[in-house]
């Protein structure tokens, strides 16, 4: 098996990418580590603060933003980083060629059950000048790496740098070796993920659609569908990179979910390239997740991933 930095090179990652790679997967061994101590360092449950987005912060999603911010910064290679718990941009050196965007513990409401989390990250060329959130709002399609890192029953690192996905594992002896290479997602699927609560909520197209997988074999589709729900998107990609699905989020009509509830740059970009370099198709129901410009770092974003004939399949529903 492979190691992670090997495997980069005989790809022809830029070194620098590489070691910033490298950089992420050494700070989400950290992570992986303070997840397995929490109950026994007392690090369970909120830390009493909200996030710029009203939402209650996790004292472990504020160890993992600290953990990226200072491993990160302390690179000369990046030039400034934006997190989903921070409410501006950090400002890097200003000579680093790099911004790296990350959600620092996605599915934080898991941690307390032990279940599966995630830390999800996206590279971008920096601009020329000074940095500023501004700097940031370029479309998914210019991320030159995206990833994230499972933390589950094993600690996995799926990566694209637009030559495919791989996926690596962390070894007991600290480093992560390539354990998948050139992951395909299935274009066709019966499994599907959705909060069902949320289906009152929906527009008439998402109602549609859903009814429609639920009449099964008799229904429009004419297959029956499995379903899964584990509130932690990084688990339910890693499930559609691995056995394939469809994934959504989408809009609804509750206060302030007009938008849908994922963000664009951490969640919805990330994860859309991968899923692409896989094969798959990422998309709202109308556009292209990593075709929209940006115009906020907090951006929310409708979220339909996965299997291709199965979001084609919703896109239709959308028109
Ligand atoms: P978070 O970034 O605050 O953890 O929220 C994102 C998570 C996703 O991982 C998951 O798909 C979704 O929220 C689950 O939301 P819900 O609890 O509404 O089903
Ligand atoms: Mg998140």
């Amino acid at each position: 098996m492979q190691p992670l930095a090997k495997a980069l090179r005989q790809q022809g990652v830029d070194p620098d990418l590489s070691h910033l790679i490298d950089t992420i997967g050494k700070t989400c061994k950290m992570i992986a580590q303070h997840l397995i101590q929490g109950p026994v360092n007392k690090l369970h449950g909120c830390a009493g603060t909200l996030n710029s987005q009203g939402e209650r912060q996790k004292q472990l999603d504020i160890i993992a933003n600290d953990l990226l911010k200072q491993n990160l910064l302390a690179q000369t290679l990046v030039s400034g980083l934006a997190s989903e718990e921070e409410e501006h941009c950090v400002i890097g050196d200003p000579k680093g060629r790099y911004l790296v965007v990350f959600d620092p513990l996605d599915g934080s409401s898991n941690i307390d059950i032990n279940v599966s989390v995630g830390t999800i990250f996206s590279i971008l060329c920096a601009p020329e000048g000074q940095i500023d959130d501004q700097s940031f709002l370029q479309r998914g399609h210019n991320q030159v790496a995206a990833g994230y890192v499972l933390y589950g029953p094993s600690v996995i690192m799926a990566l694209t740098t637009g030559q495919g996905v791989d996926m690596y594992s962390l070894s007991q002896d600290g480093n992560y070796y390539q354990t998948r290479h050139q992951v395909k997602i299935p274009p066709h699927t019966q499994e599907f993920a959705i909060n069902m609560s949320n289906q009152r909520f929906w527009d008439t197209s998402m109602q549609r659609y859903i009814a429609h997988l639920l009449e099964g074999e008799q229904g429009p589709i004419g297959k029956r569908f499995n379903m899964r729900w584990i509130a932690s998107m990084v688990a339910e990609v890693h499930r559609i990179l691995t056995r394939g699905g469809i994934f959504m989020y989408p809009r609804d009509n509750r206060d302030s979910m007009e938008h849908g509830k994922l963000r664009l740059m951490y969640e919805g970009n990330p994860m859309s390239l991968l899923v692409e370099q896989a094969g798959g198709v990422s998309s709202t129901g109308n556009t292209n997740i990593v075709d929209i410009c940006p115009n906020d770092i907090h951006q929310r974003v409708p979220v339909i991933l996965g299997a291709m004939a199965e979001v084609k399949r919703v896109i239709t529903y959308h028109r």
